[in-house]
């Protein structure tokens, strides 16, 4: 059996029956810059207390699979130059060799699963990448959607994938894509992708009470909880649209290929928007994290 660390805080929460919100790692490894990243981890985390649940950041660290992370082990996963992103495919590998690694959201929704989190925030997930009917670049959280019962909270998928795609293979893999407050799926930076969710709900509990019966019912696979970017922070897509081009180019004459993909164009169209996309960045993870918090404590209470 797998034996996992929990941090105190995450600990206590179990003990007390407490509803929990997970969090993934690889957006503080691979997605800020450092020290940015450890500040907005810890905010993302009070904003789950605040909102009245208990965060716990997943992450592995020397072969232990943690659930929620001390604060010096924040800091030192934040501040690590050269860290392992992974994904389902190297979870198993990195706890046998010892290694350390940040997890994205497919490898969180497994830890979190294990742990018995049954809700997770995060910032979009991966998806079908633009021009992925030659390089079959298709994230592997998609088929751990599919097969992971964890209700991830997202402002959809990131606009720098292909979009319309991305909402096909969710419907294949029988995946439900729940737009919050709103009909259109929303595009990461921006509030509307300009096409439709395939399903809409307005309250938190309403999402709980699906995901109940999803469990009672024993369909595997979570849900896919698209949540807007408040208006506030959102940066319009037609500001996006040749930015993210000019990166997907770079990448493209570069080579990048594989898991480099993501860090790679978040990075370019960081530098391309003056670290806009960094502060919009960090304004729709919050409002994911207190959503979530908000389906963890509805869900406690059915
Ligand atoms: N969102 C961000 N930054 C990131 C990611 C998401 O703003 O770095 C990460 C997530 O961990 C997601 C991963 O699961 O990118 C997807 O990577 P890939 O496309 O290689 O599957
Ligand atoms: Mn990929």
């Amino acid at each position: 059996m797998i034996e996992l660390t929990f941090s105190a805080e995450a600990r206590a929460a179990r003990t007390r029956g407490a509803p929990l919100v997970a969090l993934e790692s690889t957006i503080i490894t691979h997605g800020m810059p450092w020290p940015r990243n450890v500040e907005v981890a810890r905010q993302i985390e009070r904003d789950i207390r605040d909102a009245g649940a208990v965060p716990a950041t997943v992450a592995v660290i020397e072969g232990r699979l943690h659930i929620g992370l001390e604060r010096q082990e924040l800091q030192a996963l934040g501040r690590a130059g050269e860290v392992a992103k992974l994904s389902r495919a190297d979870l198993a590998a990195c706890l046998a060799t010892g290694g350390t690694g940040a997890t994205t959201v497919a490898a969180t929704m497994i830890a979190a699963r294990i742990a018995g989190i049954e809700v997770f925030a995060t910032g979009g997930i991966g998806g079908v990448h633009r021009g992925a009917e030659t390089s079959f670049d298709i994230s592997a959280d998609l088929h751990e959607l599919a097969q992971t019962p964890v209700t991830v909270v997202a402002a959809g998928a990131k606009a720098i994938l292909d979009l319309p795609k991305t909402l096909e293979v969710l419907e294949t893999l029988g995946v439900p894509v729940i737009a919050y407050r709103q009909d259109a799926f929303p595009a990461f930076w921006s509030a509307d992708s300009g096409l439709k969710a395939p399903l809409r709900m307005d309250a938190p509990e309403t999402i709980a009470r699906a995901h109940a019966l999803r469990r009672a019912m024993g369909l595997p696979g979570g849900q896919l909880v698209a949540n807007p970017i408040p208006a506030a922070d959102e940066i319009p897509a037609s500001t996006l649209a040749p930015v993210i081009a000019a990166a997907q180019a770079r990448a493209d004459s570069l080579g990048i290929t594989g898991k480099a993909v993501t860090p790679f164009l978040l990075q370019e169209i960081f530098e391309r928007t003056d670290g806009r996309s960094l502060t919009a960045n960090i304004a729709l993870v919050r409002n994911n994290a207190r959503l979530a918090a908000q389906i963890a404590m509805a869900l406690t209470g059915l």
